[in-house]
């Protein structure tokens, strides 16, 4: 049974199930959310937060917020005013697992949902530039949803929608998917980009101020593992613009441990690398 946040949704989204998921008892919940802050398991991992700790860096702000208004979950510092948020993520299973990516739309919203006004997902390519490709070239499914109302930070809603495998999408790759909506009178846009990193699909998520790290969207190795993380953590300067966004250049790369639920990658190297962001760097940050 689908909640009034669905039904608002209708009018945006034309992927809205008719139905909710059924797994096979046997199956693992592909959208497992073992410490249930609302983020499941594969996010935490894509977005760099712990996925046994509902609050990462314990400045008394969750995981959700900090991920959704993308910010530092991994650095305590002053929450952001509360206002509607809206944060794309694409997640991918482990190397090896049979399995679809996923789209998740993380939304937080300061009163009802029928506040968002607009709203749009789309695909970018580089070599397409200006050219907004539809979400249903990659085969939606039937999709998840999710809402839970807080008392101090909102409505918090996620609709999760299987994609093509990795490999599929991998062809893809360098793509970015985007997504813009207005909610109360605020315009949202929020981008993932994939990247081909050493043979790894990865994005780059928010870190710090002036950092962002490489990370993969599927976890490397099982959540028991002890192993730690190597992130790739680049700094960039902006060389350009045109129709397809913003042009950037790595002009620093740091390996640093980052997650105690991963296990090393390796990292890439960087400096030098030049590439273009849709909708420039705050569709990332946030501002
Ligand atoms: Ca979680
Ligand atoms: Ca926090």
């Amino acid at each position: 049974m689908l909640g009034a946040a669905a039904i608002a949704f209708g009018g945006w989204l034309s992927f809205v199930p008719s139905h909710a998921p059924v797994l096979q008892a046997d199956e693992v919940d592909p959208l497992l959310d073992a410490d249930d802050d609302f983020l499941p398991d594969v996010i935490e991992w894509a977005v760099m937060t712990n996925a046994a700790n509902t609050d990462t860096d314990d400045d008394e702000c969750p995981d959700f917020v900090e991920v959704v208004q993308r910010g530092t979950p991994r650095q305590r510092g002053v929450a952001r005013t509360l206002d509607h948020e809206m944060r794309v993520v694409v997640t991918a299973p482990q190397p090896g697992v049979t399995g679809p990516t996923w789209l998740h739309l993380l939304f937080r919203f300061v009163g009802d949902p029928s506040l968002m006004t607009s709203f749009q997902c789309w695909i970018s390519l580089p070599g397409m530039q200006g050219v907004r490709l539809p979400l249903n070239m990659l085969g939606f499914a039937t999709m998840s949803f999710a809402e839970r109302q807080t008392a101090a930070h909102g409505l918090w809603v996620r609709l999760s929608v299987p994609m093509v495998s990795e490999a599929m999408l991998r062809t893809l790759l360098p793509c970015t998917f985007e997504a813009e909506a207005t909610i109360g009178g605020r315009s949202i846009l929020t981008a993932v980009n994939l990247f081909d990193a050493q043979g790894v699909t990865s994005s780059l998520v928010p870190f710090a101020e002036d950092r962002l790290a490489m990370q993969s969207i599927g976890q490397l190795c099982g959540p028991t593992s002890s192993g730690s993380n190597r992130v790739c953590l680049l700094g960039l300067r902006r060389v350009g613009s045109g129709i397809g966004g913003t042009v950037f250049e790595v002009v620093e790369a740091d390996c640093e441990d980052c997650n105690e639920l991963e296990c090393s990658p390796g990292c890439p190297q960087s400096v030098g690398w030049i590439f273009t962001m849709p909708g420039g760097i705050e569709s990332i940050t946030g501002g």
